[in-house]
């Protein structure tokens, strides 16, 4: 199937990074924006732009029912759903399927399948991929999770298998704890994500987060572009994604991307995807799978010269994977920057108001994804994220000289940014050591 017309369900920085991909790919591209959004760039830049809301993401981005009538009357062939909002909604992939148009992402049945986390964890055991010691199947009772735990020992994590983004999850120290907190997280489970199953795994204190970049498609092929690391997180957000990683022996990140590889196979995995691993010491864990294209994909990107946006739309109009996995090499070193709307001096708090000015890096080394101009008016209603500053080198020093250098050229005037943060980072004796881990920003924000 030729994608000829693409309906974008997405708005800032990621709409407008798919809005680029349609153009150089001479697709017809028309994003969908709500009635905030309206004076923004993917809606200024896009063929076309069809409003599908006002307010909150319930009543724009996520509103399916809006988005598919649109999709239907401006007679699209595929959606690009993006990251977060729908772009790993079982439903809404099983409704696209139902009106032919195609989801651009993994299939319904997959996605649907992969929802359960300890369920695909019990796919990794069997395939042999590493996962922390713990359960496999959901917890039926707080009998059975003390009999986990006691096995596995203390302390342990308490996980929603539905959960995600950092919620749901529960660290546990001792055995009177888990029995207070069990029926406590099954509650939360059931409210929050519509399913009371949880799951144990042994407690990392001090982890790396590692992932693999995975690409798969219709027919069976699956190739990796290597690693990503992300360890630099602040209340599970991403703040600073390096590719690839010092976390771990060239050995043994040859072994994780072969058992990501593995992974998606045994999952039926099709599209862009993101395996997560945790890395202790000289060890790797399987996490979880993001069934979406990321925000850190940029880093990827500049590491392997690949357009992952365009993979994606190339896979689901059902061609073969061009690449074999010999073609694909990292090479150098790549940084992504978020930018965000926030105030560092008052715990991060999202910052709105008038970017009045507004100027970003440039010269060699340097990308900028961003979807911000002069002028612009930040609304709170949606993320915080004003774009992302993207540095690539030959090594992570240069990668560290570019990064200062383009942070000190960055001007925005109007709304507070987390730049200082950055800038900080940068130039801490750790980071530029590469001694990160998830720990690492309490440091700098707590
Ligand atoms: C863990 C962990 C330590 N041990 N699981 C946080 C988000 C969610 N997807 C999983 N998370 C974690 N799971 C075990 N068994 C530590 C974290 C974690 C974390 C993971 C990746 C990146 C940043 C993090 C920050 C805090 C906790």
């Amino acid at each position: 199937m030729k994608i000829k017309k693409l309906l974008i369900a997405n708005r800032g920085e990621i709409a407008l990074r798919i809005v680029r991909a349609c153009k150089e790919m001479g697709i017809h591209s028309i994003v969908t924006y709500s009635v905030e959004d309206r004076n923004t760039l993917p809606v200024m830049l896009a063929d076309e732009a069809v409003c599908i809301g006002k307010g909150s993401p319930q009543d724009s981005y996520l509103n399916s029912a809006q988005i598919i009538s649109a999709a239907t009357l401006l007679n699209v062939d595929a959606i690009h759903p993006g990251y977060g909002f729908l772009s790993e909604n079982a439903a809404f992939a099983r409704i696209c399927e139902d009106y032919k148009i195609k989801f651009i992402g993994p299939r319904a049945d997959v996605l649907e399948k992969i929802k359960d986390k300890a369920h695909v964890r019990s796919i990794a055991k069997k395939l042999g991929v590493p996962i922390l010691p713990g359960n496999v199947t959901p917890l039926k009772s707080v009998a059975e999770a003390r009999k986990t735990a006691k096995e596995i020992g203390y302390p342990i994590m308490l996980k929603a298998a539905q959960g995600g983004g950092g919620r749901g999850i529960r660290i546990i120290n001792q055995e009177d704890e888990l029995i207070e907190q069990f029926p406590l997280a099954q509650q939360e489970a059931k409210v929050s994500f519509g399913s009371d199953n949880l799951y144990i795994e042994k407690y990392l204190e001090n982890p790396r987060h590692v992932e693999v970049q995975v690409l798969a498609d219709e027919y069976g092929n699956v190739v990796h572009l290597g690693v990503r690391e992300c360890s630099i997180q602040r209340r599970h957000q991403k703040i600073l994604e390096e590719a690839p990683t010092m976390a771990l022996s060239k050995e043994k990140i040859e072994k994780l991307e072969e058992d990501a590889v593995r992974l998606a196979k045994g999952i039926n995995y099709t599209n862009a995807g993101t395996f997560e691993f945790l890395v202790d010491k000289d060890n790797y864990y399987f996490m979880e799978v993001n069934a979406r294209i990321q925000v850190e994909h940029p880093v990827t990107e500049q590491t392997t010269g690949i357009d992952l946006i365009k993979e994606q739309i190339n896979v689901a109009s059902g061609k073969k994977l061009s690449y074999k996995q010999k073609d694909i090499v990292q090479k150098g070193w790549a940084m992504e920057f978020r930018i965000n709307a926030e105030d560092p001096e008052n715990n991060f708090r999202p910052s709105a108001g008038r970017a009045e000015l507004v100027i970003f890096p440039g010269g060699r080394g340097v990308r900028v994804d961003s979807h911000i101009y002069s002028g612009q008016e930040i609304s709170h209603i949606y993320d915080s994220l004003l774009g992302k500053l993207i540095v690539f080198g030959k090594s992570r020093e240069e990668c560290i000289k570019i990064g200062k250098r383009a942070m000190d050229e960055i001007f925005i005037k109007g709304v507070k940014t987390n730049i200082s943060l950055h800038k900080k980072i940068l130039n801490d004796k750790d980071f530029q050591k590469g001694n990160i881990s998830t720990n690492f920003l309490k440091r700098f924000t707590e």
